[in-house]
């Protein structure tokens, strides 16, 4: 399923083929989406003036409000009796945003997350533990066809359960697992309250996503469990999954399948384009997509581009790790900071472990950040079960000194005993807001 002709492509002949795939999107939308005609009108843009892909930077942007005021089915392209599938984005509150796919949409997304799969050293005969949720989220069924269409078996377990999640991989032994990096630490910890030695399983490689992790993360996953672990990218509304994939061989960026999506950075505050290397905001334009085609899709993610090609040989446009969404970005007098930066802090310190959560706490206009760390099972033992011991206090202030050093930021820190931070089975909250002052954390 590696797929050279698309992925090692010479620049200029990527660039014909998107110019061409772009064209067609843009018919595509002006033709059968009331908003995107509207919206091409208003700017005097024709598709026929697309004749370079330069010109892309003119169109206007799609934003999650424009698919919120359309729900549920407003933004499709094709007929509803075309769509096969909709799937729904995790929203906080209110309604959901949607997205629909036809038949040649799903083949497409599951040609994509095989190449995925193959990217991160799958291969068909491996067996796949696929841990992402089943749903209307895009994880879960978007792992399980291009694990499928890769032909490996592929072992449907959903999120949840994770007791049985360690029976599966002990008695099926699946190469290949993926899940959020959250949820598959949560598996490993278990393994090992359970007595078990999480490096002894069959595994070899992990496909982790959907949240920002941190390479300290990475470090702690591939020690933890004996595997190597690769970074999957992509939401809903681009289609899900497999947007981009990083490989197995370098480990350093992820290639985006520009064969069928077009990458941005934007700086958000102006929305002009930044140059390569440069963190800001990530935008998609999808060149293949028909029943939720996408023209500049402002995705909130925080992440830079790069072009030179990789070690593994593959030319396509890599993106770094996503830092974090823009708005889980702490401003702490008026320094920024993801909470992806302060994972990558307390996984360096010892005698913690790596669940955490910043309290955002709104105390009239100013916000407060207050940051909840658990202390690991052996230093808790070791300090008597006493949160109050002067091991824990020592190690309180030097987090919150790391803290300061490395995210310039201060932050008051509390600690907690171990399991007490709530595990999620899928995607962590590693931000929680409050109303009032008062409120503990
Ligand atoms: O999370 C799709 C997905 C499923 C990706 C499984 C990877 C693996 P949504 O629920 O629509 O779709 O959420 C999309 O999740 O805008 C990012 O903020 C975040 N996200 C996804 N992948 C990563 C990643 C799926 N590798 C939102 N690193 C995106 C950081 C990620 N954040």
């Amino acid at each position: 399923m590696f797929s050279p002709e698309m992925e090692c492509m010479e620049a200029e002949e990527k660039d014909r083929l998107q110019l061409i795939r772009l064209q067609q999107t843009a018919w595509r939308v002006y033709e059968n989406v009331p908003f995107y005609k509207e919206k091409f009108n208003q700017a005097s843009i024709s598709p026929n003036s697309i004749t370079s892909l330069e010109y892309l930077k003119k169109l206007p942007f799609t934003t999650k409000q424009d698919l919120r005021n359309h729900y549920p089915f407003g933004l499709f392209a094709s007929k509803k009796e075309e769509i096969v599938r909709v799937h729904a984005s995790s929203g906080t509150s209110g309604k959901p945003t949607v997205v629909g796919y036809t038949s040649s949409d799903i083949k497409n997304w599951s040609e994509m997350v095989a190449r995925s799969i193959a990217i991160a050293g799958g291969e068909p005969g491996h067996i796949l533990h696929n841990a992402y949720g089943y749903g209307l989220f895009t994880g879960g069924l978007g792992l399980h066809y291009g694990s499928e269409k890769l032909g490996m078996m592929t072992v449907p377990v959903s999120g949840g359960n994770t007791e049985r999640q360690i029976l599966l991989i002990e008695d099926f032994e699946p190469q290949v697992i993926c899940g959020t990096p959250s949820y598959v630490l949560t598996i490993a910890e278990k393994m090992e309250q359970m007595g078990k030695n999480p490096r002894a399983t069959s595994l070899k490689y992990g496909i982790f996503g959907a949240e920002p992790w941190s390479e300290e993360m990475r470090a702690t996953l591939e020690e933890k469990l004996n595997i190597k672990a690769m970074d999957i990218y992509g939401l809903s509304e681009v289609m899900g999954p497999g947007v981009a994939m990083e490989c197995h061989e370098a480990q350093d960026g992820l290639h985006i399948m520009d064969d069928h999506f077009i990458a941005e950075i934007i700086n958000p505050d102006t929305l002009q384009p930044v140059p390569d290397g440069e963190y800001g905001e990530l935008v998609f334009t999808s060149l293949t997509k028909e029943a939720f085609p996408i023209i500049r899709y402002r995705t909130g993610d925080i992440a830079s581009l790069r072009r030179e090609p990789c070690r593994c040989g593959r030319t396509s446009i890599r993106m770094s790790r996503v830092k974090g969404r823009i708005d889980d970005m702490l401003i702490i007098r008026g320094v920024n900071v993801f909470p992806s930066e302060i994972e990558n802090v307390l996984l360096q310190t010892e005698g913690i472990v790596p669940h955490y959560q910043v309290h955002l706490i709104t105390d009239g206009l100013r916000e407060k950040a207050e940051l909840s760390v658990e202390v690991s099972e052996p230093l808790f033992l070791q300090c008597g079960q006493d949160m109050s011991h002067p091991d824990i206090s020592f190690l309180k202030e030097k987090i919150g000194r790391t803290i300061k050093d490395s995210c310039l930021i201060s932050m008051p820190v509390h600690m907690h005993p171990p399991l007490s931070i709530p595990r999620s089975e899928g995607k962590a909250i590693r931000v929680v807001r409050h109303k009032r002052a008062e409120m503990g954390v």
